[in-house]
C-alpha cells in the first residue's frame, strides 16, 4: 500500500496529502485526459538528488503539447523548483515523484478545451518495481496477446494516462498467467516495450533497442542506457526487433524509472541466455547505480540536488 507523505503540490500551493481530491465529473475521469511523469529521487552522500529532472519536465511539456494543452501556467523552471520543493517539504531522502497534469471539472463532453487544467506533484517512497530480487535475479515475462498502441491512434510519445489502459491489459494478462510482466508487440508485430518499461536485447555483444517508431515511450532510462553503453564502449543500435530475437538473445533487459535496469531471465518460459542476469546488464547496472547513488561523480549532469534549489511559495 501507498504510504502517504505530508504534502502535495497543486497549482503552485502545497496542500495536505488527503486534500488532493478531484470531482468525479472531472474531465479526466470519463475521458482519460491526463499526462504525467514518473521521476526518481535518490539518496546520495550529499543529500537527496532528482534523476534527470529537466528531461522529465521536457517530456511532460511535450505530452501537453501533443494534447493541445497550451499552458500549464508554470514555466519549466517553476515546475522544476516545485519538484525539488515537494521532496524537501516531505523530508524524504529518496522517493518517486509523480507530476500529473489533468483536465479538470467544468464541462462534460469529449471536447476538453474549456475545462481547467490542474497540475499536481506528489511524491512517496517506492521500492523495487518488479520485486526485490528482480534486479539481481531477473524476471519471467511473456509476449502479450495485446498489441501496443498503433501509430496514429494514441500517440506513444506522449506519457498520457489513457495509454495506460493498454498497459493495464498487458500487465493483468501477464500476472494472471504467472509472469511478472508482459511485452507488447507493435502494430507490425515487432517488439515494442513492456507495460511500463523499455526493452533492450543483447546478442553477440551488441545491444539493440526498438526505435521510437515502434510505439515506445521515449524513456529517460532508455536514453540513459544508450548513453552509458556509449561510454562503456558497448555497441548499441536502435532497430526493429523481431519477436523471436527475444528467444535467441544472450540477454534481454528492461529499463524504466520504476524498474531501473531489470534483467529478463525468460520469455514465454524460454530461458534467455543462461537464464540469469547477463554480463552486459550487470555492467550497465553497476555504472547506472554508481551515478544515481552518488558513489561516483555524475559526469552526465543527471542529478539535481534537492538541497540547492530556491524554494517556491509554500502556502499551507
Ligand atoms: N514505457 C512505458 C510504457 C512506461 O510506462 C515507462 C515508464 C517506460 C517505458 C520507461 O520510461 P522512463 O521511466 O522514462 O525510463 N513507466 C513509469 C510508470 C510505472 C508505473 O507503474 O506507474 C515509471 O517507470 O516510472
Amino acid at each position: 500500500m501507498l504510504t502517504p507523505t505530508e504534502k502535495i503540490w497543486h497549482n503552485g500551493r502545497f496542500i495536505p496529502w488527503e486534500d488532493a481530491r478531484i470531482h468525479v465529473l472531472s474531465h479526466v475521469v470519463s475521458y482519460g485526459s491526463s499526462v504525467f511523469e514518473g521521476i526518481r529521487c535518490y539518496s546520495t552522500p550529499s543529500g537527496p538528488a532528482i534523476f534527470r529532472l529537466q528531461d522529465h519536465i521536457r517530456r511532460m511539456i511535450d505530452s501537453t503539447r501533443i494534447y493541445r494543452i497550451e499552458s500549464l501556467g508554470f514555466s519549466a523552471r517553476e515546475l522544476s523548483e516545485a519538484m525539488v520543493e515537494v521532496v524537501r517539504v516531505n523530508r524524504l531522502q529518496s522517493c518517486y515523484l509523480r507530476p500529473i497534469v489533468l483536465r479538470g471539472y467544468g464541462e462534460m463532453g469529449v471536447n476538453p478545451m474549456k475545462n481547467p487544467v490542474d497540475v499536481y506533484i506528489a511524491c512517496w517512497e517506492w521500492g523495487k518495481y518488479l520485486g526485490d530480487e528482480a534486479l539481481a535475479e531477473g524476471v519471467d515475462v511473456c509476449i502479450s496477446s495485446w498489441k501496443r498502441l498503433a501509430p496514429n491512434t494514441l500517440p506513444a510519445l506522449a506519457k498520457a494516462g489513457a495509454n495506460y489502459m493498454n498497459s493495464q491489459l498487458i500487465k493483468m494478462e501477464a500476472l494472471t498467467n504467472g509472469y511478472s510482466e508482459g511485452i507488447g508487440l507493435d502494430e507490425a508485430g515487432f517488439v515494442s516495450e513492456g507495460s511500463g518499461e523499455n526493452i533492450f536485447v543483447v546478442r553477440d555483444g551488441k545491444i539493440t533497442t526498438p526505435p521510437l517508431g515502434a510505439s515506445v515511450l521515449p524513456g529517460i532510462t532508455r536514453d540513459s542506457v544508450i548513453r552509458l553503453a556509449g561510454e562503456l564502449g558497448i555497441p548499441l543500435v536502435e532497430g526493429l526487433v523481431p519477436r523471436e530475437m527475444l528467444y535467441i538473445a544472450d540477454e534481454v533487459f528492461f529499463t524504466g524509472t520504476a524498474a531501473e535496469i531489470t534483467p529478463i531471465r525468460s520469455v514465454d518460459r524460454i530461458k534467455v541466455g543462461s537464464g540469469r542476469r547477463g554480463p552486459i546488464a550487470e555492467k550497465l547496472q553497476k555504472e547506472f547505480f554508481a551515478v544515481i547513488n552518488g558513489t561516483k561523480p555524475d559526469p552526465y549532469g543527471w542529478l539535481t540536488p534537492v538541497g540547492a534549489a530556491q524554494p517556491v511559495s509554500v502556502a499551507e
